[in-house]
């Protein structure tokens, strides 16, 4: 009887949370969802939980057309810049990935190796030379200065042939570059924003849903794959010039997530109320995929990062097509009528009748963030 007690309490605490959390993230009434599959009748269509959504609200025609190779939406290489089933390390596209890589592959991994053949040599050994049977008679030595020597010596050396190169790569990688570009990068339950403070661009990232993801709203675009793998794909990539030495500022909104780039070394948490630092300079353009790499609740794994690196005309190109501006083309602050902070965040919203053109909009062009006063909830 007790350990029926004990079973059906276990059950209980098991799901009551599930439940609870069921109920708070889906506040959203679902009887209107244009997205219910026919012939479900008994189970209601999923609402997606808040601050998941893209372009929650608008209609399907109202969605940008997507060009396929286009800048932001450039193709990926198979393989490049995402898992692709090898064993080891991403193929790296930093200095910093390509020195860690390096020292890892042909520095680290042959110590390993060479030691632990030289320890299962020495075990082989004491098994089959002084088992009982081969020498009845044990040596009584306790002593051997020379061996004493020796065994203390090589893990000394071993230990100070990985610390110089360990650290001179740490080194390089808390010693950055002046940045060409800063990103601010902030973490959220559960998507990514990004602001290019030099450049006036700050958009939010989401996930992009399976064709066939019942939680897909009908104005959702879903993924193809033009966009990258599943669970990996982005509505709105970071875009980065290649060669250049990309500064990121990462932080979060509301519990500590984790930004992660693999091919870029990159990874860095994201704390509430705290402003860490990274950087990378990409001289490959590409398109590259990464993950929230910190437990951070129900949807931690929904939350990819997409960079896309393109050269620097491209980059111009896709700052215009976001409403900012590059640096020296034109100062965002000139076209401010009233003292309008040089660093303030705006995207130039359009214009809405009534609404004076001198407040900046905090809106940025991606109506998602829409969605962040729930996102929380
Ligand atoms: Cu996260």
């Amino acid at each position: 009887m007790r350990l029926i007690g004990w079973a059906i309490a276990l059950a209980v605490a098991g799901i009551t949370p599930a439940a609870a959390q069921t109920t708070a993230s889906a506040p959203t009434p679902v009887t209107s969802s244009a997205a219910a599959p026919k012939g479900a009748t008994a189970a209601p269509v999923a609402t997606p939980p808040a601050g998941t959504a893209q372009n929650p609200g608008k209609a399907d025609a109202a969605q940008p057309a997507i060009v396929p190779g286009s800048v932001g939406h450039m193709i990926p290489t198979p393989g490049a810049g995402e898992p692709n089933g090898s064993k080891g390390i991403q193929l790296q596209v930093t200095p910093i990935g390509e020195e860690a890589s390096h020292f890892h592959n042909w520095w680290l991994l042959p110590l390993c190796a060479i030691i632990s053949a030289f320890v299962l040599i020495l075990l082989i050994t004491a098994l089959v030379r002084f088992r009982r049977g081969a020498n009845p008679e044990p040596s009584r030595n306790s002593h051997n200065t020379l061996l004493e020597v020796v065994w203390t010596l090589a893990p000394v050396l071993i230990l100070v042939a990985i610390a110089i190169p360990s650290i001179r790569l740490l080194r390089h990688q808390y010693d950055p570059p002046k940045a060409d570009v800063t990103v601010k990068v902030t973490g959220h339950q559960w998507y990514w924003s990004y602001e290019l403070p030099d450049y006036g661009v700050s958009f939010d990232s989401y996930m992009l849903k399976e064709a066939k993801d019942p939680t897909r709203q009908s104005n959702q675009r879903a993924r193809t794959n033009a966009d990258g793998p599943p669970l990996l794909a982005v509505d709105e990539r970071l875009v980065i010039p290649a060669g250049k030495v990309v500064k990121f500022i990462v932080t979060a909104d509301d519990v500590i997530h984790s930004f992660a780039v693999p091919a870029f070394w990159l990874k860095q948490d994201a704390n509430p109320g705290q402003l860490n630092e990274t950087w990378a300079k990409v001289d490959r353009p590409g398109v590259y995929f990464g993950q929230c790499s910190e437990l951070c609740g129900a949807r931690h794994g929904f939350m990819p990062i997409a960079v896309e690196v393109v050269p620097a005309a491209q980059f111009a190109a896709w700052v215009a097509s976001k409403g900012g501006t590059m640096p020296g083309a034109k100062p965002i602050a000139a076209a401010l009528p009233t003292g309008g902070a040089a660093g303030q965040m705006t995207t130039p919203a359009p214009a809405v009748p009534g609404t004076a053109t001198a407040v900046p909009a905090p809106a940025p062009a991606n109506p998602n963030v829409a969605n962040r006063a729930t996102a929380n909830d």
